[in-house]
């Protein structure tokens, strides 16, 4: 039997094509429409990969089945008014993606608990200086969002000695780890020096880390802080409160891959700060062999009658 295409309607970065996605699709056809591909009809074609598309194009797709998202967020997939109501939608879970995550997560919290930025200061003038080095197990770190991502992230801080808490809209058992619900926020806030946002926007965590946030967080006894790590969207932040909070020291100090409008304007005072260390968007980019064989597994149990995984909750908006 002929395999359905598999409509693409993402482009990938040159920093994200270590591989072709067709070499995960084993053997499915693909129309590249990101590409400039358009066959006569799309009638028959049952499937679609996206990340951004046009409003009209599932107009063109009388016999669409399932969507894919290119990525773990589906903040634009959803908030585009072209998404058809009754066809399921996959996010993209793979290890890859996790594993990526957990790295930046680590890289993060790390740079800031052995003050490489202050080193790094010290290199450019030439200055040989220790600095004060306590135990990883005097600093808090609290995970805002403890699902795939946080929940591996959080796995991992733990291993490296960090006193690791997590945060989520229903509450989780992780061993070791602290968990915390939504009606626990004061609480949480305050027993961690660090706090680490890997929520999906929503309408809920729109503008969800602000100034009120940053001063309930707790300070550690001797290291610049609090600091705050975001790798979730840019939307669920406050950055003039962040610049605020920065200037006036109620953060001592940020990491930030995601921003309110992306590219962070060039003019963003955020560019400024020696204790904000940024990134553009790239905490863990969807790696385009894995993408294309998890899709075509998605594919597979569909089709042999399995329910497909990681299907996105229009209601609750990821
Ligand atoms: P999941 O859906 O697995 O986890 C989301 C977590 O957030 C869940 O624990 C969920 O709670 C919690 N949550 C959602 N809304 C609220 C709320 N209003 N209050 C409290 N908790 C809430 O997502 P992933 O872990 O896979 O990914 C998280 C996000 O990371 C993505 O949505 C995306 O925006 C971002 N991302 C960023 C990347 C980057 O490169 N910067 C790469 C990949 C993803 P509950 O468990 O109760 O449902
Ligand atoms: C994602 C992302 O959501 O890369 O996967 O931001």
């Amino acid at each position: 039997m002929s395999k359905s295409p598999l409509l693409l309607s993402v482009s990938f970065t040159e920093a994200e094509k270590l591989g072709d996605i067709r070499d995960g699709l084993n053997g499915r056809p693909v129309i590249d429409w990101a590409k400039g591909e358009r066959p006569e009809s799309l009638a028959g074609v049952k499937y679609a990969l996206v990340w951004k598309f046009d409003y009209d194009l599932f107009d063109k797709m009388p016999d669409l089945e399932v969507i894919f998202s290119a990525g773990a967020g589906v903040d634009k997939v959803l908030a585009n008014p072209g998404l058809p109501d009754n066809v399921p939608i996959v996010r993209f879970v793979d290890p890859t993606l996790t594993t990526r995550m957990g790295e930046w997560v680590c890289l993060q919290v790390l740079m800031h608990f052995r003050q490489q930025r202050r080193y790094d200061a010290q290199q450019r003038v030439n200055t040989w200086q220790g600095l004060t080095q306590p135990q990883a197990s005097t600093m808090n770190v609290g995970i805002m969002g403890l699902g795939v991502l946080g929940q591996d992230a959080a796995k991992k801080l733990k291993t490296l000695g960090f006193i690791v808490s997590g945060w989520s809209r229903s509450r989780k058992s992780i061993e070791g780890i602290d968990c915390y619900d939504a009606s626990e926020t004061d609480e949480f806030l305050t027993r961690n020096h660090v706090i680490v946002g890997l929520l999906p926007y929503t309408p809920d965590t729109h503008g969800f880390f602000n100034r009120t946030l940053f001063e309930k967080i707790g300070k550690h006894p001797v290291l610049p802080s609090p600091i705050f790590i975001n790798a979730g969207r840019g939307g669920s932040q406050v950055e003039t409160d962040i610049i605020d909070c920065l200037n006036d020291g109620t953060l001592g100090g940020v990491s930030l891959d995601v921003f309110e409008t992306e590219p962070l304007a060039k003019n963003s005072p955020l560019w400024g700060f020696e204790n904000a260390i940024l990134t553009p968007h790239v905490a863990s980019d969807s790696d385009v062999v894995a993408l294309g064989t998890y899709v075509e597994n998605q594919i597979r149990r569909y089709e042999a009658g399995e329910p497909l995984q990681n299907v996105v909750d229009r209601e609750a908006g990821y």
